[in-house]
């Protein structure tokens, strides 16, 4: 087996140049261990090719020797989609050396731009010819465009600009053949039979790796107004939501609600950091209106609908930013929530969406169902209410140990508030996608019907299962070459 990986690594290295091809256990552990060190696999080589033709003659070969290939692009993921299983016979092949603009078109409102740009990068080479690419997630200055595409990434901007799948015209990606298939195109209609993009965002690096994309660049709004708002229940939340809509329209664009108990861990884990309200209920809300009226408009806009909420008690109490460093501090308060949880430990992270109005009713059912199994759970809950998805993560009492609460209660809380947006007709992953931790329940949950589609669609584009086997869809073992030959 050694001897085999010895000419595997040698093939590689010809392909990217040895600097370029890691094989020592130390070197690789940055590509084969996700970031928050859950996730713990082992690999046979990871290579960083530097173009697409590399991309595609690393995957050739691959392909003809039979190995397992884990794309991988800034290893941000929360489900271990992006690294390799602990048999040390795959190949992790990372993008981040493809990081060239292709061209901008400003007119045409798009960029192409290499899959291992970070999202930081884009969103600044948008800014520098006066536009917006408004995907926004915490983790900016690490994921890459290719891994935003690869899980169809969401964030805090969805409510007005939709998911990464609204912000793609084209594609570029590496087939596990090796073959290129060049769909950069830069156009808005197209209906020229299947949309086959569509396969390769969403679907982890399982059908193909995507190298390149044209993405939808956005006028940049002449104003914005951020507020940080009080409110004794999510119910109120949602009318807040509401009334926000109704005199803002399509401007409101982040909606984002936060429970007590996750503004108290967001704030000891950012020292102690004050709050932006005097009367806390047991709800905030970071809200963010932006347009292309002027700011005095869009502020009094916002004011109105704010005092609207005080008269009819949804509001306790509300601070809108007056400069963007405030706005900052605000946004800061809901960005960091993820690391403040993962520096504590012994978080159980559900990602549910359940339609809008359910909000309400689904953290209610799901706040009992999980006192009951665990009653002394801190209720960390936040996230995107405005696009009916909340990160339900209970969280250990300071007095139990993180591995202790975990291994009594991840199992049976998880099944139960997965329930419960099953019953409220909802998604168990929202936007973290499924990677392996969510494999095995989001099949057992899925029809067959529609467990049968996902296996054709896998199989049509890559036969032997060469492509990060084991994510997404149930593990099936490798066939070996010889049967592939005899196919
Ligand atoms: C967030 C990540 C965890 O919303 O999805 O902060
Ligand atoms: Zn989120």
């Amino acid at each position: 087996v050694k001897a085999r990986a010895y000419v595997h690594i040698q093939a590689l290295s010809c392909i990217v140049g040895s600097k370029y091809c890691l094989d020592g256990r130390d070197e690789q552990r940055a590509y084969t261990v996700d970031y928050r060190g859950i996730f713990k696999g082992r690999a046979m080589a990871v290579v960083r090719p530097g173009t697409v033709h590399e991309v595609s003659a690393v995957m050739a070969y691959c392909s003809k020797q039979g190995i397992a290939v884990v794309p991988q692009g800034g290893n941000t993921s929360l489900l271990g989609g992006a690294v390799p299983d602990e048999s040390g016979e795959s190949v992790v092949v990372v993008l981040s050396r493809l990081n060239q603009v292709r061209s901008i078109d400003p007119e045409n409102g798009s960029a192409t731009v290499e899959a291992g740009m970070t999202l930081h990068a884009v969103r600044e080479l948008a800014t520098s010819v006066g536009m917006l690419f408004p995907l926004r997630i915490g983790s900016e200055g690490s994921c890459q465009i290719g891994g935003n595409i690869s899980t169809n990434a969401g964030g805090t901007a969805v409510l007005r600009y939709g998911n990464m799948r609204d912000l793609v015209l084209g594609i570029e990606a590496v087939l596990p053949d090796g073959r290129i298939w060049n769909g950069l195109r830069k156009l808005r209609k197209d209906n020229t039979g299947y949309d086959l993009k569509q396969l390769f965002i969403g679907s982890e690096g399982t059908l193909g790796i995507v190298t390149a994309a044209v993405l939808k660049l956005f006028p940049m709004p002449k104003s914005a107004a951020t507020a940080f708002v009080a409110l004794p229940s999510a119910d109120a939340a949602l009318k807040l939501l509401g009334v926000m809509r109704q005199r803002l329209g399509h401007s409101v664009t982040t909606f984002e609600l936060m429970s007590d108990e996750a503004l108290d861990l967001v704030s000891s884990h950012l020292n102690g950091e004050r709050l932006p309200v005097d009367h806390r209920g047991r709800w905030c809300v970071l809200a963010e209106a932006s347009s292309g009226d002027s700011q005095s408009e869009l502020d009094s806009a916002l004011e109105e609908a704010l005092s609207h909420g005080m008269e009819q008690g949804w509001v306790l109490d509300a601070s809108v930013a007056s400069n963007t460093a405030q706005a900052l501090q605000f946004w800061r308060l809901r960005e960091e929530i993820s690391d403040a949880q993962t520096r504590t430990g012994g978080s159980i992270r559900c990602d549910i969406s359940v339609p809008l109005s359910d909000i309400p009713r689904f953290i209610a059912l799901a706040s009992d169902a999980v006192r009951r199994i665990a009653p002394d759970s801190r209720m960390v809950v936040y996230g995107h209410m405005g696009d009916g998805n909340v990160h339900f993560n209970p969280l250990r009492p300071s007095s139990a140990g993180s591995a202790e609460y975990l291994g009594q209660y991840e199992t049976s809380v998880t099944q139960a508030v997965d329930d419960i947006a099953t019953g409220l007709e909802g998604s168990i992953s929202a936007e973290h996608g499924v990677g392996v931790a969510k494999r095995d329940e989001i099949f057992a949950r899925k029809s067959e019907v529609e467990c049968w589609m996902a296996q054709r669609v896998k199989q049509a584009l890559d036969p032997y299962n060469l492509l990060n086997p084991g994510k997404v869809l149930p593990f099936t073992p490798q066939q070996p070459l010889a049967s592939v030959a005899a196919i």
